[in-house]
């Protein structure tokens, strides 16, 4: 996969050298390039953002600079295409322009999922206020624009969002995890959160493991671990349990549902009362 992110801080991009998509980009799984969006203006001052029509606090980065960038990176993921199609063609699929912004669709797991598949990712790191309007516009001829936000907060810029991004996505990339197997059992892989976790030693201050997970009975193991999982979607995230597909629970599930005050239906889970 080809990813390029264009920003006026490509140090903040410096961490995706480290750990584990450090190591992809070294191995050749992930094409990761970082642009100064400033390397694409054409003043003296390398100026990249001006005062918002219609008044209002802050500035707002210009088009232009905007349009340089990501022209330069259009076509970078593909074989440059064919010779009549003027080097646009990429069989069909265009690269995805990812724009971080507190006014964009919240980013899931399942996004990353779709996103992992792409060839091609563009991330244009805002700051200020945002990117001109019209750039998303005009970016639309040559990508599929996809405003994200990480969640209801604000940033002073998208660097941030784009660390999280490359990395929810990166690791979903094959290969770039050593043991797909990790991918299968962590949150929100099937809806629920993960179950809680334990080490040596066994008896820690006072605290003692659970004892079903030393009893080598892995059927009631897996039944515990659900349990858990059950548990604490209902009490830290019960957003999820309500969007979860209750055709897949078992009839353990839904007797460990009944008892944490839920109600299940053929195809909902309700909180009772
Ligand atoms: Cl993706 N960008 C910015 N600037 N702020 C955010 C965000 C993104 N997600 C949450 N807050």
């Amino acid at each position: 996969m080809r990813i390029d992110v264009v920003s006026i801080f490509p140090e903040y991009l410096a961490a995706l050298d480290l750990s584990l998509i450090g190591k992809a980009r070294q191995d050749g799984l992930l094409d990761l390039n970082v642009h100064d969006l400033r390397d694409f203006t054409t003043d003296r001052h390398r100026t990249v953002d001006d005062t918002p029509y219609g008044g209002g606090a802050g500035m707002v980065m210009k088009a232009e600079p905007w349009a340089q960038a990501l022209a330069s990176v259009a076509d970078a993921g593909t074989d440059g295409g064919t010779a009549n199609d003027g080097g646009t063609s990429d069989g069909g699929t265009r690269p995805v322009l990812i724009v971080p912004s507190p006014a964009g669709a919240v980013f899931t797991q399942a996004m990353a999922y779709e996103l992992a598949e792409e060839k091609h990712l563009v991330f244009a790191c805002g700051r200020y206020e945002g990117i001109d309007e019209r750039v998303l516009e005009w970016a639309g001829e040559r990508f599929d624009v996809r405003p994200v936000s990480l969640g209801d907060y604000v940033l002073n810029g998208g660097e941030v969002a784009v660390l999280a991004m490359v990395e929810a996505i990166g690791r979903l990339v094959p290969g770039v995890v050593g043991n797909p197997e990790s991918l299968v059992e962590e949150s929100h892989s099937d809806g629920l959160l993960e179950y809680p976790v334990y080490t040596k030693p066994s008896s820690w201050r006072e605290r003692d493991v659970p004892e079903i997970l030393l009893s080598g009975n892995h059927g009631k193991i897996a039944q515990w671990r659900r349990e858990q999982q059950l548990q604490r979607t209902a009490a830290r995230r019960p957003d999820l349990l309500d969007k979860f597909d209750a055709s897949q629970l078992t009839k353990a599930d839904k007797a460990a549902l009944t008892a944490l005050g839920y109600e299940v239906t053929k195809d909902r889970i309700l909180p009772r009362g």
